[in-house]
Formats: structure tokens, sequence, C-alpha cells
């Protein structure tokens, strides 16, 4: 069967990169790309959908017969704080919604982006395991550990494939991230090729999980080619990729720009950083799919600001 894949929330951070990752994988014309609105000067197939309302996500997928769909359409952790209640309401119906018509149009797999703001104080803060208990102090990482729990729930009750990932901070050149509290990572080096001061909202020792973008994308599609018998967590797989501090990226970025201005202004989102892991254990995800990262924090530097120094050439 040929494989036509719906991008929920393509003109994210993730979405926007994956899209042409997937574009590569399966041919431009086999990926529908959609999100709240049409992306500028975006040349592919899109449709405009609000995952919020299941008939436009039906009629898209009906309209292209497709076949796979990768849900990641979300409010993130430090949003999600300013709108609770609202937050749980689009992040629960915009899921429920792509697990019901995945249910009924017999989708072969869909993609659920899970986050490391599953884990609470209940967790070990280092090398946290997969089966971890969870208690997130997050409105967002309430919705991603209820989330997991229904992926698991469509599975065993429908036999719908669902896929999923505990993704760490992403850092990428490509796209901008909006609304976490890892987005500091990204900030950082734009900041520090534009030759400006950088105000961070986390303390310099707030360790956090991290991965670059070519990895967390190599991940997602790794998964959703992994044959079905080798997924042994139907909730959502822990993946690490390097785990570090402000001031630790602070001293790799000074390699580069030894004057580089940083201040540190702690604010709410430290709140939210303090109660994550520090490292993850990814042993599930390597031994179930051969998961590995390949950049370290050099390699994450070296290439951030090499391409963002093309970008603001
Ligand atoms: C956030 O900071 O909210 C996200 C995440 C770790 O899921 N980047």
């Amino acid at each position: 069967m040929k494989t036509v894949v719906l991008i929920i929330g393509a003109n994210g951070q993730l979405g926007s990169v994956l899209t042409t990752a997937l574009q590569d994988k399966f041919g431009a014309n086999n990926v529908i790309a959609s999100d709240l609105r049409k992306r500028d000067g975006y040349k592919e197939i899109f449709e405009v959908i609000d995952a919020t309302d299941i008939q436009r996500i039906e009629e898209v997928v009906q309209k292209y017969k497709v076949t796979q769909i990768y849900h990641l359409a979300a409010i993130l952790s430090a949003k999600g704080e300013e709108n609770p209640l609202q937050t749980w309401d689009i992040n629960m119906k915009t899921l429920f919604n792509v697990l019901e018509v995945s249910r009924k149009q017999h989708i072969e797999k869909v993609f659920f982006p899970s986050s490391i703001a599953v884990f609470g104080e209940g967790a070990l803060l280092d090398n946290t395991p997969n089966t971890s208990y969870l208690d997130p102090a997050t409105v967002y990482g309430i919705s991603k550990a209820a989330g997991e729990n229904w992926a698991q729930y469509y599975f065993l009750k429908y036999g719908l494939d669902v896929r999923s990932i505990r993704y760490p901070g992403v850092i990428g050149y490509q796209s901008l991230p909006g609304g976490g509290t890892t987005d500091y990572a990204v900030d950082i080096y734009h900041k520090a090729v534009l030759n400006e001061k950088f105000d961070c909202f986390l303390k310099e020792d707030a360790t956090l999980p991290m991965i670059f973008m070519d990895d967390a994308i190599r991940a997602t599609i790794e998964l959703m080619e992994a044959p079905k018998e080798a997924i042994t967590m139907r909730t959502s797989y822990n993946i690490a990729g390097v785990s570090f501090s402000p001031s630790e990226v602070v001293a790799e970025i000074r390699k580069l720009y030894p004057d580089f201005d940083v201040v540190y202004n702690p604010d709410f989102r430290q709140e939210i950083a303090s109660k994550w892991p520090r490292s993850i254990d990814d042993s599930k995800a390597r031994q179930d799919w051969g998961w590995k990262a390949s950049y370290d924090l050099e390699g994450i530097t070296t290439t951030m600001i090499n391409q963002l120094k093309k970008k603001y050439k």
C-alpha cells in the first residue's frame, strides 16, 4: 500500500523539519502538511486544519487516502501554565480526534510526541528510567502522561499502531520553538551569532536533557519504520541526546565567541525545569529499535553556529 502522511502541526519547530524529511522519504505528493494557518511560501500540499475539529481531520484523511498521521500540535510546558484548563482541553481534544479518526479510517500508523515533561518528583533525576512513576507538575506534562496512556489504550483495545517518543528539548537552526522550558537552548545560539547579550530564564546550573534536531528527526523516522513486533513500549519511549546546563553551553559558545555576554534571571520556568530529569535512560529504545544519538554538545554548537551564521549573513 502507498504511504500517504498527514502532519498535524506542520508549522511548528519539529513539524516544519519533519515535513521536509518525510517528503524526502515518501515524495512531496505523499505528504500533506497541515496547521491552523497556511505556512508562508510553502509550495507543496497544505491543508488548513484546526485539530479540535474532528470532521475537518476526517475530511482531509479521506480526501488524500492518508495512511499515517503525525500529530504534533500541542501547547508546550511554559505557555501551557498561562491557562491550564484551556491547555488540557486543546492537548487532549486534538489527541482524541486524531485517535478516533485513525481508528475509524483504519490508519496504519500514528505518531504521538510525548516529552520529558511527563516526569516529576517521583522519578529519579539522573538516568531517569523509561518506567518511572509519572507525577508531572505542569498541565502540559499531565496531558502528555495521559496521552501516552490513551495511545496504549487504543493499541490494546483497537489494535491501532500508535508510536511515541518522549522528546528532550529539541535544538535546531531551521525553526524556532515556542512556549517551552527548553527554548533557551535555541535562542542562546541566535543571540551569540547576532553578537547580542543573552538573558537566560534558567539558572546557570539547570542541567536538562536535550537533543539535536537531526537526531530527533532520525529517532522519529526510525521508530515509525521499526517492525511492529519490535515495539514493546506502547506508552512512549525515552530517548537521550545530550545533557547540559546553561553554563556549559555558554562555555562551548565562548570557544567561538569569547566575548559572549550572558545574564541569569531565572523565572517560573526554572521551577518547571527543576522537576525534570537531568539525564535520561534510553536503554529500551536502544534495545527495541536500535536508537543511538550522534550529536554531542560540541557538535551541536559548531553546527548551530555555522548554520545560523549563513542565515544571518
Ligand atoms: C518544553 O520545553 O515544553 C518542550 C518539551 C521538553 O517537551 N521543549
